[in-house]
């Protein structure tokens, strides 16, 4: 094996964002652009000879010509072994699972993950540390500043690897297994829950189930666990083949982009059960007949539940959301007088916690809930948490939540995007908000009084580092917010995220809709940023 140096010069935007990398696909197939940042990468590890890294993505366009690329990259820098998924393909979750069980050093995964693919659309890549989390700030801090001063790449002149055919090749100085991507996954999924009763629960029809994986890299595995071990009804699983370009859809599992699912969800007729993942499978919408489950509320209802499902039968250390998350998670910690951590958007907050053991249940507004099984958030593993949820008690999706409420009181969200907004705009937002967070504590505003307006800082209670700028939020005596920030995921322009939230405990009031239930604090978000005034859009791109 013969390795090369090419020289290459720096590209000034390989600065990570929320999640990894994300850049239109094009500009990923500029030469050298993929190659300085995986190099990049590889020169602010330490110790990477002999080591195994893990790789694979979520299959869409460009993925098996990019893992052929860092596979020379990775013999050229040292690494020992190059563990993949069949076809170039692993689920965020999946090959976080596969780097804690190998013990790799670390992964890579290629995805952006529910943004669109395809030729003009989006290409991602991010690095997983070796508990099989994303990398903290001060790693990806590093590949930055590692890309801005690159100035050759190193690569292996090695024959393309079959990517589809199971098994270990190479030599003992370098070798690469392909592995099924779907098998270690089911099997770690098999212990946590309790398959025999969601079995049952499924064949006597108590449990009626659509899965959506929207053509993206959750079908395979959906296939396999859902129809195969569990025994729901063949096609349960819709859109099960992952395609490069999503079929040409968004594989963001909302309202608006699951519309197929969401149709047949509130429609006559409709199963018990609706689910559906993102692109790379680390994200869930679930559903139930002629009913939605927010994200945040989702959260909170697992963990209230969390004692009914084996992973969690000596209940929980503690949990956490991001900041933006409502807070109905907190108030479930609060009666059980365990610990609620705040985080930062962005799921490497989350893996210093869980590591620690303070915490074993997360979750974000942003469709993601994960555990202490793995270190990135799981679709299919909140699917089968409900799943047993469903099993164990009997009672409809809309039951349980309503009970829920109930009980802790809703907590009515939304989020309003405004999507690919001009910089300077953006920046002129922020910065007019943050004239007037001085001025806010005190007043009464919309009828809600201010009780503080700050911008969100957080110190990690266990390596005591600190993430400043990490949202403008502005909280009420009543318990209701408002928050707003900038998507660190977005691909063109700036997306301004406006997340409303308003605390009801009538029971009364529990069914009205959100959008509603929260207008006097959209029109308070608008008085207070001015988005709609300085964009000139009349209304957000999405709502969630
Ligand atoms: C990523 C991160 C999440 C984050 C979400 C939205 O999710 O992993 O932690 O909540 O982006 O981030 P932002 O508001 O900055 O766009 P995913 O599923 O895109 O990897």
């Amino acid at each position: 094996m013969q390795n090369r140096s090419v020289a290459t010069q720096p590209f000034d935007d390989q600065k990570p964002g929320t999640s990894g990398l994300r850049k239109k696909t094009k500009v990923f197939q500029q030469p050298n652009y993929l190659e300085n940042f995986v190099q990049a990468i590889f020169d602010s590890l330490e110790d990477i000879t002999g080591q195994t890294l893990v790789l694979g993505g979520d299959g869409r366009y460009f993925n098996r010509s990019a893992i052929q690329t860092i596979i020379k990259m990775a013999a050229a820098n040292g690494f020992g072994k190059v563990i993949i998924g069949q076809g170039g393909l692993l689920s965020t979750p999946a090959a976080s699972h596969i780097i804690r069980k190998n013990q790799a050093y670390g992964g890579l995964v290629l995805s952006a993950s529910h943004n669109p693919g395809g030729p003009d659309e989006d290409f991602g890549i991010k690095y997983n540390v070796s508990n099989g989390g994303p990398a903290p700030e001060k790693y990806t801090d590093a590949f930055y500043q590692r890309s801005q001063t690159i100035s050759e790449y190193r690569i292996a002149d090695l024959p393309d690897v079959d990517l589809d055919t199971l098994g270990e090749q190479g030599d003992d100085n370098f070798s690469m297994e392909i592995i099924d991507p779907v098998s270690d996954y089911a099997e770690l999924m098999q212990e946590l829950f309790d398959f025999p009763l969601i079995r049952d629960a499924i064949a006597s029809g108590a449990i009626t189930l659509r899965f959506d994986a929207m053509h993206a890299i959750t079908g395979p595995y959906a296939k396999r666990i859902f129809e195969d071990m569990l025994a729901a009804a063949p096609g349960s699983v819709i859109n099960a083949t992952p395609l490069e370009d999503f079929g040409g859809g968004h594989p963001d599992p909302n309202l608006a982009h699951a519309k197929e699912l969401a149709d047949t969800m509130f429609g006559p007729d409709a199963p018990t059960f609706g689910a559906a993942s993102d692109g790379d499978g680390d994200r869930n919408m679930i559903l139930g007949r002629n009913f939605f489950v927010t994200p945040s509320d989702s959260l909170a209802v697992l963990a209230a539940n969390a004692r009914l499902i084996p992973a969690f039968k000596d209940g929980l250390p503690g949990v956490a959301r991001s900041m933006p998350t409502s807070q109905a998670v907190d108030r479930v910690a609060q009666e059980y007088g365990i610990p609620c951590y705040e985080t930062p958007t962005g799921w490497k907050y989350f893996g210093n916690l869980l590591d620690a053991k303070k915490i074993a249940l997360c979750g974000e507004e942003s469709f993601g809930t994960g555990a202490d099984h793995v270190r990135e958030k799981d679709g299919l593993w909140a699917v089968l948490f409900w799943l047993n949820l469903l099993a164990v008690k009997g009672e409809s999706v809309s039951r349980i939540v309503h009970d829920h409420w109930r009980k802790f009181g809703r907590d009515i969200y939304s989020r309003h995007d405004y999507e690919a907004v001009a910089i300077d705009i953006a920046n002129g937002i922020f910065d007019h908000l943050r004239e007037q967070l001085p001025t806010l504590p005190g007043q009464t505003l919309a009828g809600n009084r201010v009780k503080y307006a700050d911008e969100f800082s957080y110190q990690d209670p266990i390596d005591g580092s600190v993430s400043r700028y990490q949202g403008i939020r502005i909280g009420f005596e009543n318990g209701s917010r408002i928050v707003f920030r900038l998507s660190g995921t977005g691909t063109v322009g700036a997306t301004l995220r406006i997340y409303l939230e308003r605390y009801e405990t009538d029971t009364g009031k529990h069914d009205q809709d959100a959008q509603q239930a929260l207008a006097s604090l959209i029109e308070l978000a608008e008085q207070l940023c001015e988005v709609k005034k300085r964009t000139g859009m009349s209304a957000p791109t999405v709502i969630t």
